[in-house]
């Protein structure tokens, strides 16, 4: 009996801090309208109707306060079982990592509507263990009310999620072509852009170091045209002023060229701003700065950019994927065969030049470089 009241009296407080974790991020992440948009969750593809912030954090509370009215006749006894000292687990649980976060904010709402569902049921059995039968179904019922609770925190933070990518300018997708005609085995870089379009290439830059403005100019309102057509972001390299007359989705510029502060008031919000950077520190300054991608590069050694410091190796990626937040592209050196060193290491989208624009066939060329990564992404389930 008095071990049955400990389990009751241990998982009603393992509950009950459960919820609150939960409901504490709800309440604290979306205290305003600014940060959830309620009028867009009534019109769902689906149907399904969203609970709105402000109500899971109401049905939360009430489960908490429900969890612990239901034992409040049993009350003395839980407290005069209580022998925190003497309890075991404390030493395990200090001494355990088990309970080491590695995902973020989903992995703790998981982690805690497990340990709510998982206390509960511990309480219903030792409830009945000691004949409260009444008392272990109104517990069975309170598990039932968090599976659904469960069930719509995450479906409020999958809209979430994909309102959040929506927002961002940079389109969600695998490889980033870039032109140069010089590497391009004699095509135009209308040909290739045109190859590229063909192949579902969501996101072109045009770069091309080589040639008088007016060329570049005539070539990038020809890709304007086609890349409109075709719903696909460009990006012009460098020049933001070429960028702006033909109408680009957004301009890419280097360390040592005018800085995002500068540019952003040129361009305004709506335009892309993609920077490369080299080094930890340029990634967080990018990130702090407002731009909305980073080249992160050169991963191995090319000949494709003239002026670019040594490999950064696979170390710049990996500090990258783990601690910047916003769209981030990996470069420089990267091939079909090298591929898979690159997403194995979480990135998401691939740029590259000369393995693309070189290829003998670029249709062929993008759909095989396709299939390894979504085989990657695969392999990370
Ligand atoms: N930017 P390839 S490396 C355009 O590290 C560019 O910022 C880089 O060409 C950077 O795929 C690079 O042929 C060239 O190696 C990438």
């Amino acid at each position: 009996m008095k071990s049955c009241m400990r389990i009751v009296d241990a998982n009603l407080n393992r509950v009950a801090e459960g919820i609150r974790v939960i409901e504490d991020f709800f309440r604290f992440n979306f205290d305003s309208e600014n940060n959830f948009d309620v009028k867009t969750f009534d019109n769902r593809e689906n149907h399904i109707k969203l609970v709105e912030p402000p109500k899971l954090v109401e049905s939360l509370r009430e489960l908490r306060h429900k969890v612990r009215k239901s034992a409040c006749g049993i009350m003395p006894e839980l407290l005069t079982t209580r022998d925190v000292d003497g309890d075991i687990g404390f030493n395990i649980s200090q001494n355990s990592r088990l309970d080491k976060r590695e995902e973020g904010t989903l992995d703790i709402i998981t982690a805690n509507f497990k340990r709510i569902q998982e206390g509960i049921r511990s309480i219903e059995e030792s409830l009945k263990s000691m004949n409260y039968y009444a008392a272990a179904k109104q517990y069975e019922s309170l598990r039932y009310t968090s599976y659904n609770l469960e069930q719509e925190c995450f479906r409020f933070m999958e809209e979430q999620t994909k309102k959040e990518q929506q927002k961002s300018k940079f389109p969600v997708t695998d490889i980033y072509c870039l032109t140069d005609h010089a590497l391009s085995c004699g095509r135009s870089n209308i040909e290739v852009v045109n190859e590229m379009i063909r192949s579902g290439i969501k996101i072109i830059q045009y770069r091309e170091k080589e040639r008088a403005a007016f060329e570049k100019y005539r070539e990038c309102v020809q890709i304007r045209e086609m890349t409109k057509a075709a719903g696909v972001t460009f990006i012009v390299n460098d020049d933001v002023a070429l960028a702006m007359m033909v109408g680009a989705d957004g301009v890419h510029i280097g360390q040592s060229d005018y800085p995002v502060e500068g540019v952003r008031k040129l361009v305004g919000q709506d335009f892309i701003i993609g920077l490369s950077t080299h080094a930890p520190e340029e990634a967080v300054k990018a990130q702090n700065a407002g731009v909305d991608y980073i080249g992160v590069g050169p991963i191995y050694s090319t000949k494709t950019k003239k002026d670019v410091c040594s490999p950064v190796g696979h170390a710049y990626l990996e500090y990258v994927v783990k601690n910047i937040s916003i769209p981030f592209v990996a470069i420089g050196g990267i091939k079909e065969s090298n591929l898979h060193e690159i997403t194995s290491r979480g990135a998401r989208c691939v740029a590259m030049v000369s393995e693309i624009t070189g290829a003998a066939d670029i249709g062929a060329k993008i759909e095989s470089i396709r299939q390894k990564i979504n085989l990657s992404f695969k392999e990370k389930i």
